[in-house]
């Protein structure tokens, strides 16, 4: 890497939670691989350590300071005029142009050398995302320059985060039935349900999940669809007739329905690789689908103007050009305009089809993880990033004293 091996080197990310699990889940992730696969210092500025103890039981939601996996969290408050350059690290990301404390920066700005600092952005396939990838934006009035850097789906792109180690603990567990069955037994499936077509199931509350439960029904072959705690509360609730809590299930005809608590990020993992077909959403879990290597269906974030229908369709185009039941799936569960369609989806028609598919569905994401394995993980290419605009500064360590 660009930095003196032989010097500790450090990281702070700041992250705002908007809302749900992303951006904390995305920005926990990225901490977690840089300290550990880097041995990279991490401080990790956080507002809201409840949803983060949603995805990693270990938080203490009051303290201020704490040690996570390596990784130091600091529950950040709006703390103002408490910045000197010492508290300033080597590298500065922001999560999503959150806005860092102005403090901080006028603290970056003292600093020299200055910190490199850059912007990490929301993941899209559509292709105006290279032509911005890496470029910076000046300060106004001090001496920074931000630097803008997209994940992404190629070579020309940040790339997606994915740990070294990902694809052989998947392919272990994978290989391992005890293992797996293990994993599912915990959550009190049955072998019934076990042998079943296991289903997945994270969206947000407008998903069509009544009319697929409707079509789930009337299918040929038992599905067992499994769903985390307050996902799609509405459409469970009322198809277990009760609370949609952990343990609650309910058999009626072909579809089976079982609610799941709230797993830790790594267990969220292990959910995809032991189900037959994942059903995501957001950012993260739309990562972790794809590095799973089985049919999933995304429910991408809304956005204004359906906006997110352009960005759906770029990752479609990318993906699945060619694979029409899944396209037509995938845009059906984002009430998106099929070409050519005029009437309402036809869920079970649609399901038909799609489970027709789902063996070459299944070969083309295989195929996928290699093409996108390709262009190198967001970890190492953010910081051979930093380590560019360091000696492109014509500086032989950014690291001070
Ligand atoms: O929760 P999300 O919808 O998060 C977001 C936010 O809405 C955010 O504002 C937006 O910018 C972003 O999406 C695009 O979906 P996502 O991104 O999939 O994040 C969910 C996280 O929660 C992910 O890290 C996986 C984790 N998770 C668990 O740890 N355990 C679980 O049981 C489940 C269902 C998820």
């Amino acid at each position: 890497m660009f930095l003196n091996q032989n010097q500790a080197t450090s990281l702070a990310i700041f992250c705002k939670v908007v809302d749900n699990f992303g951006d904390i889940g995305i920005c926990w992730r990225f901490a977690r691989q840089i300290q550990q696969e880097h041995g990279i210092a991490v401080t990790l500025w956080v507002d809201d350590l409840r949803s983060f103890q949603r995805i990693c039981p270990g938080v203490e939601t009051d303290a201020e300071v704490q040690q996570l996996a390596g990784v130091t969290v600091r529950h950040w408050r709006n703390q103002e005029g408490v910045f000197s350059p010492d508290d300033v690290a080597d590298i500065v990301m922001e999560f999503f142009g959150c806005d860092i404390p102005p403090g901080y920066i006028a603290a970056m700005a003292e600093c020299n050398p200055r910190p490199v600092w850059l912007n990490l952005e929301g993941l899209t396939a559509e292709e105006w995302v290279e032509g911005c990838h890496t470029l910076p934006s000046r300060h106004p009035r001090m001496p920074l320059t931000k630097y803008f850097f997209f994940p992404g789906f190629t070579g020309k792109t940040g790339g997606l985060l994915c740990e070294s180690s990902l694809e052989e603990q998947r392919r272990q567990f994978q290989s391992d039935q005890a293992a797996m069955t293990a994993f599912l037994v915990q959550f009190g499936m049955t072998p019934a349900e076990m042998a079943s077509l296991k289903v997945s199931l994270f969206c947000y509350p407008h998903a069509p999940v009544s009319a697929l439960f409707d079509a789930w029904q009337s299918s040929d072959a038992a599905i067992t669809c499994l769903v985390p705690e307050g996902v799609a509360t509405e459409a469970v609730q009322a198809f277990l007739d009760g609370e949609a809590k952990p343990g609650a299930v309910r058999t009626c005809s072909a579809l089976t329905v079982r609610v799941l608590p709230f797993v830790a990020q790594p267990d969220y993992d292990r959910l995809l690789w032991a189900c037959d077909l994942n059903f995501v959403r957001g950012e993260d879990s739309f990562v972790r689908a794809q590095w799973a290597g089985k049919p999933f269906i995304w429910h991408i974030y809304p956005q204004d103007k359906n906006l997110h229908h352009v960005k759906l369709r770029a990752f479609l185009q990318r993906y699945s050009v060619d694979m029409e039941s899944l396209n037509v799936f995938s845009l059906g569960w984002n009430d998106a305009k099929v070409d050519g369609v005029e009437e309402q989806v036809d869920w079970s028609a649609l399901w038909l089809s799609f489970q027709a598919d789902m063996p070459e569905i299944a070969c083309r994401s295989i195929d996928w993880q290699r093409q996108i394995l390709e262009n190198g993980d967001l970890a190492s290419n953010f910081l051979r990033f930093a380590g560019r605009v360091v000696s492109d500064f014509g500086k032989q360590s950014i690291m001070r004293g």
